[in-house]
C-alpha cells in the first residue's frame, strides 16, 4: 500500500498487528523503539520533515518513565491507542507505521471465548506484517507430564491436577495462532508468504541465552510445537525469530535505575538477530525486514 506525499514521493504504509498477552512487554518495547527513532536512529528513523508527531503522548510517557528508571504501567484490559510513526528507512523510503498497544488481556480473551471482534478482524486481514511477542519465561509448559502418565494412579504427583486446569503453551499458541490464521482468510494448506512473521522472544535478557545460539533454537527447545508449527506454515524466509530485551533488565513501577537515569533509555536494551551472532542494540531491525526495508 502506499500514497503520495504532496512532493510526490511515494510513502509506503506497511500494516503491522502485534500480538501479545498480558505482560509480554509491548509497551515497552513502543517505548524504546520511540526513543531509538528520535535519538538513536538505526535502519528506521523518524522523517523530521514531518515536524513532531502529534498523537506521540503515551509513548512520551511511556520515555520519561524510563528516563527516571522505573517501569511504566500495565495497559489497562479495555485500552487501545495507535500512534502514528513517519519513518524512512536506510535507502531514504519513506513509510507511515501505525503501532498499536492495546491490554495483552484482549489476546487472551480471543483465545479464552474463541470469539475475534470485527476490528481485530479488519487488522488482521488487511496487515501485512504479524509480530508475536512471547516472554519465554512465563511460559506454562509441563515437560514431564509424558513420564507422570506412565505411572500408576497413586505414584503420580498431586500436581497433575494443576496441569488439567492450565493449557501447554505450545497448545496455547497453536491454538491461538491457528484462530488468528483462519480468522484473516489465510488457508494452511500452501506455505505462507505474506503476512510475513516476526516472532520476538522478550525480555531474552531473563534467559540468560549465549547471543551466539540463534533464537530459533532456544524456542524450539523450549516451546518444540510451536516452533515447528510456524515452520510449517510459513514459507521458508518470511518467519524470523529475534531475542529482544528491550530494557536489558528488568524496571519495577518503583525502580530507580542508575544507568537508565545517567546514560538515558535510549543506550539500553539490545536483541539477538535470527542468526545469532553478537547482539545489536538497534531495536528496529525486526521491523525493517517485516517491512521489506532489510
Ligand atoms: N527483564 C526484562 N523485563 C522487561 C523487559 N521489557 C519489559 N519488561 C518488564 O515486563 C513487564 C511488562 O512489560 P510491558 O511492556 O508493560 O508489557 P505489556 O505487554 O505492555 O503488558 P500489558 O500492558 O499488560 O498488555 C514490565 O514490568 C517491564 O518492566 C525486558 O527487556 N527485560
Ligand atoms: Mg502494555
Amino acid at each position: 500500500m502506499s500514497h503520495l506525499l504532496h512532493t510526490g514521493a511515494p510513502v509506503r504504509t506497511p500494516e503491522l498487528v502485534i500480538l501479545g498477552g498480558p505482560n509480554s512487554g509491548k509497551t515497552h518495547y513502543a517505548g524504546q523503539l520511540y526513543g531509538r527513532i528520535r535519538r538513536r536512529p538505526g535502519l528506521l528513523r523518524l522523517r523530521h520533515e514531518q515536524g513532531t508527531p502529534s498523537n506521540l503522548a503515551a509513548l512520551e510517557e511511556v520515555l520519561r518513565c524510563l528516563e527516571e528508571g522505573h517501569a511504566a504501567s500495565h495497559t489497562s484490559a479495555d485500552a487501545w491507542a495507535e500512534v502514528l510513526l513517519p519513518l524512512v528507512d536506510e535507502r531514504g523510503n519513506a513509510i507511515d507505521l501505525r503501532w498499536p498497544d492495546y491490554g495483552g488481556e484482549q489476546l487472551r480473551s480471543v483465545f479464552e471465548s474463541r470469539a475475534v471482534s470485527d476490528a481485530w478482524r479488519l487488522r488482521l486481514t488487511k496487515a501485512d506484517g504479524w509480530i508475536l511477542l512471547i516472554r519465554l519465561k512465563s511460559e506454562p509448559t509441563y515437560p514431564d507430564a509424558f513420564e507422570e502418565l506412565k505411572k500408576s494412579k497413586e505414584k503420580a504427583s498431586s500436581s497433575n491436577t494443576a496441569r488439567a486446569v492450565s493449557w501447554d503453551a505450545n497448545a496455547r499458541w497453536v491454538e491461538l495462532l491457528q484462530i488468528l490464521l483462519h480468522v484473516a482468510g489465510l488457508g494452511q494448506l500452501s506455505r505462507l508468504q505474506r503476512p510475513r512473521l516476526a516472532v520476538l522472544l522478550s525480555c531474552y535478557d531473563e534467559l540468560g541465552a549465549a547471543p551466539q545460539q540463534p533464537p530459533r533454537e532456544v524456542l524450539n527447545e523450549t516451546l518444540p510445537l510451536m516452533s515447528s508449527f510456524i515452520e510449517s506454515t510459513w514459507a521458508p524466509g518470511e518467519a524470523s525469530i529475534w531475542g529482544l530485551s528491550s530494557l536489558g533488565c528488568l524496571l519495577e513501577p518503583n525502580s530507580e535505575n542508575a544507568t537508565f537515569i545517567d546514560e538515558g533509555p535510549e543506550h539500553q536494551g539490545w536483541l539477538v538477530p535470527p542468526e545469532g551472532g553478537t547482539s545489536d542494540t538497534d531495536l528496529t531491525r525486526p521491523l525493517a525486514w517485516l517491512v521489506g526495508s532489510r
